[in-house]
């Protein structure tokens, strides 16, 4: 990216000019595309702009305590296309938030912020830091673009705090720099309600979530020398909790916490397919492993799905290729 303070000024000379805003985040809302639609709406509202947000649906249990979420039009697209300016948030190409194309044609101004490396340049305004631990990071940057005219309210700061600490996984991933953790100060200092976020995010999960995990790690079995840890979770499981399979979050990642194991796979039977979440302690890329099965992601966390194949082969499958990786390692 040229100049950081340069296309932070543009988004605000393209706010200024425009009127009636249309604001989206991407697919499969996370807190980081939720919070900074909600945040960047809720400023444009303050200064008087007419704003249209929507979101893809469905928006996560867990994300439906952000503050103004119910001016979120989710999965309502409106019925006509007349925006002057269309802000697009953690979209690394134009077609990530959805059959926007008729509205994004339209528009006399395309704003892209994201925090992807791969993210195309596709608005007339970009601004792509992919340094930023989030698009929640850039958009406080933003607000400090202003020297002081806005600052986020104690919501805003509410949504932008929740997308920091979800992108940068609770201040534990790679991407907790100085400057994400200033970033999260900074907004504390503005009353983002941390212990909200904390308890609903990270401290509420469904009675059926918790005896699946019991299953899962009872069924967890360590594999090569202790250094692959496999979960195979069958339909039989998941009918016996009258769960479902998009009850496993945070599974996968348990196995990596004992010494020794690099690679943890959950293989899970769905109804029409296996699915498969892959996580690394980090010696071995199990976005590699994933790409060979037609799948993606990245180094420490990927995954992919099978169609036409039992559960056991694609457990069998992917085992010969996890042997062939670790046999490598020291
Ligand atoms: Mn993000």
């Amino acid at each position: 990216m040229e100049n950081k303070a340069e296309s932070l000024q543009q988004i605000w000379n393209a706010i200024h000019q425009g009127k009636r805003f249309f604001i989206a985040g991407h697919l499969n809302p996370d807190g980081d595309s939720l919070g900074c639609t909600l945040a960047v709406t809720s400023l444009l509202e303050r200064m008087g702009k007419t704003v249209y947000a929507y979101a893809a649906p469905a928006i996560g249990q867990d994300l439906q305590f952000l503050p103004g979420l119910a001016k979120v039009h989710v999965g309502k697209l409106p019925a006509k296309a007349n925006f002057d300016t269309v802000i697009l948030l953690e979209c690394s190409d134009r077609n990530r938030g959805g059959d926007l194309e008729f509205i994004l044609q339209n528009a006399r101004t395309l704003v892209n912020i994201d925090h992807h490396l791969v993210s195309d340049a596709y608005g007339n305004v970009n601004h792509i830091d992919s340094r930023a631990s989030s698009t929640a990071e850039i958009i406080f940057q933003f607000f400090e673009q202003s020297g002081g005219e806005f600052l986020p309210t104690p919501e805003e700061a509410t949504c932008l705090y929740t997308g920091v600490v979800t992108d940068t996984g609770r201040f534990v991933h790679s991407n907790t720099t100085a400057e994400a953790l200033r970033v999260a100060s900074a907004l504390v200092a503005l009353g983002a309600d941390v212990a909200t976020i904390n308890q609903v995010i990270y401290f509420t999960k469904p009675y059926i979530d918790l005896k699946l995990q019991g299953r899962a790690l009872e069924k967890m079995q360590l594999r090569f020398d202790n250094k692959y840890s496999e979960i195979i979770l069958t339909h039989r499981d998941f009918e016996s909790f009258g769960a479902t399979p998009a009850q496993t979050q945070g599974i996968v990642s348990q196995p990596t916490m004992i010494p020794g194991v690099e690679v943890s796979a959950l293989i899970k039977e769905e109804s029409d397919k296996v699915s498969v979440n892959l996580r690394s302690r980090g010696a071995v890329d199990v976005s590699r492993i994933a790409q060979s099965f037609g799948g993606g992601g990245h180094a420490r966390a990927a995954g992919f799905k099978v169609t036409g194949k039992t559960v056991t082969q694609v457990a069998e499958e992917l085992a010969d290729m996890v042997l062939h990786v670790v046999k490598e390692l020291a």
